[in-house]
């Protein structure tokens, strides 16, 4: 009798199992993210008016995902608030994962007051800047945020290394609660009121872009009618503007 022990593996063994290791790019260098994303009330203060809306830990806009592709994103998201929530993760591929694609009532009950869901997937063959919402009724006014995907270490963009980057995200502002926009407006069979303002990085007007950028920069802009992004050739492969 004896207990059977195993052999320790040959130094062949072992440099195979490492040469296998590194011709597996995707998951060689891939990481594990992880976020929390606290859905809570927030005073907010825009055009002169206050109002106790639904954010993400307290920020209008969201806070900012940051991920490398080939990355698993682990985000859960708590509701502290009276309303149902879900996320979406828009333009994100859910391969194999759709049950992390946060429409409500399609593919995920939605998360309720007090409870908490695990949003769980893997950035597969895409890069570029894409953005999170609310996916219920109209809370994605309030509630969004940008995700950002670098490209794998070692990999270059498709284009020049920029001097900097500063994701831009458009949104609207509306003096009342967007929860009684909708309602009104479903009530009443009519479109919704109007909002109050564009914004720029959650601030009215020209404002989202003095703060996003410094004084007097170089940058320029450039929006061209039927393009998902800014300042941007067509021809190049990182374009968002096929998703929906
Ligand atoms: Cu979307």
């Amino acid at each position: 009798m004896g207990a059977s022990v195993l052999p320790p593996p040959s130094f062949q063994a072992l440099l195979f199992s490492f040469s296998i290791f590194c011709l597996l790019p995707g998951h060689a260098f891939a990481a594990t993210r992880h976020y929390k994303f606290d859905i809570k009330l927030q005073n907010v203060t825009r055009l002169c008016h206050t109002k106790s809306m639904v954010t993400v830990n307290g920020k209008f806009p969201g806070p900012r995902i940051v991920a490398r592709e080939g990355d698993n994103l682990l985000i859960k998201v708590v509701n502290h608030v009276q309303n149902n929530i879900s996320i979406h993760w828009h333009g994100i591929r859910q391969l194999r994962s759709g049950w992390a694609d946060g429409p409500a009532y399609i593919t995920q009950c939605p998360i309720q007051t007090g409870h908490s869901y695990v949003y769980n997937y893997t950035i597969l063959g895409q890069r570029g800047t894409l953005w999170w919402h609310a996916h219920i009724s109209w809370l994605r006014s309030t509630v969004y945020g940008p995700i950002i995907i670098l490209p794998k270490p070692g990999i270059q963009y498709p284009f020049a290394k920029p001097y900097k980057e500063v994701p831009i995200i458009f949104g609207e502002w509306f003096n009342v609660d967007t929860e009684a926009v909708i309602s009104q407006a479903l009530q009443t069979g009519g479109g919704p009121n109007v909002s109050d303002a564009y914004t720029i990085n959650g601030l009215p007007g020209p404002l989202g872009m003095v703060h996003a950028l410094p004084f007097g920069s170089p940058y320029k802009l450039g929006v061209e009618d039927g393009l998902g992004c800014l300042g941007w050739k067509a021809s190049q492969p990182e374009v968002d503007s096929t998703t929906s």
